[in-house]
């Protein structure tokens, strides 16, 4: 079984911020989860170099484009690594590779008779990098400007179109089969009334700036910036050789994107592959839009979050288990410093930390550091073990529908359950009455801390990973093969050291 997972290539017309760490670190958490599935994986990520905004931003710095986006794609090659995310491919769409791979495309576009030359007029937003309708924008202050408040200019030219209309009914056809092919739900509606509202031809190319890919035999055009862009999930997987390896494995795949590019990703996009006989992605997921204390994330009011001021002061898991955890992936979040210190002391620190911290410091004093397996259950170890099994089926359907925080809600769930539990069992008394029962109780917990830790494993991969290979286990194998038998072992603790410290 393969699974390939994309993010949106970001704009190299500013520095990352936590908008773009937020979706690159979802696609890092379902990889990893359909790693630990046992599937083959391919996880692509980049940057979107062309058109008019980054043309626009390289001027305004006095650099010439190239060597603009040259110096901004490394800030967000380097924020995957430094966010601990797993990618297969960096692609950049500056690349020759790419560049092939879009004028190739675009010839397949041209051949299948879907594109002609005419010429365009209307609105246009740098911004955005679309095209409006007048009825789709409103007059702030004497000038329209688009719903997210992007100013837009009037653009008359030539313009190749790619037909977009044609489309409606294979749409509207293609979403009524497959229901699961946009989520949320509310996100499938919405582009289903869309597409139903009536689809207009789509102005794919401009001749009134440099910047971009030149369109085949006609170099006064450059393809509109999302033409190329959306061809990069293609290009890394070997397009336009179809017939090749990776491209039969992994085509077609999962996006995953913002709610503000939802059109172009289910829209346009599966338009334009069916168009050139490629399968339509098999889902796109619109995830919500992070706000700050309340208010939109924005340069010009100056309250762009930087992921890695959060990172120093947080720890990195810390980080990314707050914005998976706080807020159910789709819906839009707000973030303060407040909340993040709030969520990690309550889940990290007082939860599951300090059971990993009070076990194993426990066993290693009281137990010479070992633990043996047992079979030896009564009723209340059994009931919690049924716990487990239901909280990680739980989990798996959760994450396998991308509800990330649900499935992370239920591995909290069954470490609450397991610290009642030890309160309960008190192995601390155990010790003075029954030292066979205590090594029971503490091999039940053992197995609980190291199965959650493989749970949170996509989530918080440092962290856990620390908690396993305390645990002497395995940590270049992490997977839910043999999940059941994990613990067929005498366990040996090593050393413990606290591994989520409370925030003050
Ligand atoms: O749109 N909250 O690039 P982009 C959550 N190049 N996510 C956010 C966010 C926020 N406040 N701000 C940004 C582009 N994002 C195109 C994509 S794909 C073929 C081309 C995330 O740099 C979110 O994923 O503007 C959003 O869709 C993406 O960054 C937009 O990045």
């Amino acid at each position: 079984m393969s699974f390939y997972i994309t993010t949106p290539i970001y704009y190299t017309n500013d520095v990352p911020h936590i908008g773009h760490a937020y979706t690159t670190i979802a696609c890092d958490i379902l990889a990893r989860y359909n790693k630990l599935l046992g599937k083959e994986v391919y996880f692509l990520t980049g940057t979107d170099e062309h058109g008019q905004k980054v043309e626009k931003s390289a001027k305004d710095a006095n650099v010439n484009p190239k060597e603009f986006v040259d110096k901004l794609s490394i800030n967000f090659k380097k924020l995957v690594l430094d966010l601990d995310c797993e990618i297969d491919d960096f692609i950049r769409t500056t690349e020759p590779r790419h560049i092939k791979a879009a004028q190739f495309l675009w010839n397949k576009l041209l051949e299948n008779d879907q594109i002609y030359l005419s010429n365009y007029e209307g609105w246009y937003s740098i911004r955005d990098e679309a095209f409006y309708l007048e009825n789709e924008l409103t007059k702030v202050d004497g000038k329209f400007k688009t719903k997210s408040g992007s100013s837009v200019e009037w653009v008359k030219e030539e313009s190749y179109f790619f037909k977009l209309s044609k489309w409606e009914d294979k749409l509207i056809q293609f979403y009524e089969n497959n229901p699961d092919a946009i989520s949320p739900k509310t996100r499938y509606n919405e582009v289903l009334s869309f597409i139903k509202g009536g689809l207009k031809d789509l102005s794919i190319s401009r001749t009134t700036f440099e910047w971009g890919v030149k369109v085949p035999n006609n170099n006064k055009h450059v393809m509109y910036v999302w033409i190329d862009a959306l061809c990069n999930y293609l290009t890394s997987i070997g397009y336009p050789d179809i017939n090749n390896d990776k491209f039969i494995k992994f085509w077609p795949a999962i996006h995953i994107v913002g709610k503000d590019i939802l059109r172009f990703h289910a829209v346009f996009w599966p338009a334009f592959l069916m168009a050139a006989d490629i399968d339509p992605p098999k889902k796109i997921y619109a995830h919500g839009w992070w706000t700050n204390e309340g208010q939109k994330i924005s340069k010009s009011i100056g309250n762009v979050i930087d992921p890695y001021e959060i990172i120093n002061e947080f720890g990195l898991d810390q980080f990314r288990y707050f914005l998976f955890r706080e807020v159910p992936f789709g819906n839009d979040g707000d973030f303060s410093k407040k909340s993040i210190a709030n969520r990690v002391n309550a889940d990290l620190s007082n939860n599951f930390g300090n059971l990993v911290q009070r076990i194993s410091t426990f066993i290693v004093k009281n137990c010479n550091s070992s633990i043996n397996p047992t079979n030896n259950l009564n009723n209340d170890d059994k009931e919690l073990i049924k716990n487990l099994d239901k909280k990680f089926n739980d989990y798996k359907n959760y994450m396998n529908n991308q509800q990330i925080d649900k499935s992370i809600k239920s591995v909290m769930e069954l470490l609450s359950l397991t610290n009642v539990y030890v309160d309960e069992q008190a192995p601390w008394s155990l010790k003075k009455t029954d030292k066979e029962r205590m090594q029971v109780v503490l091999f039940v917990v053992v197995n609980i801390i190291i199965k959650s830790s493989i749970m949170l494993f996509p989530i918080i991969p440092k962290s856990t990973k620390k908690i396993l290979s305390m645990f002497n286990m395995d940590i270049n194998n992490i997977n839910f093969n043999k999940f059941d038998l994990l613990i067929s072992k005498n366990i040996i603790i090593d050393s413990p050291s606290p591994i989520f410290p409370r925030i003050l």
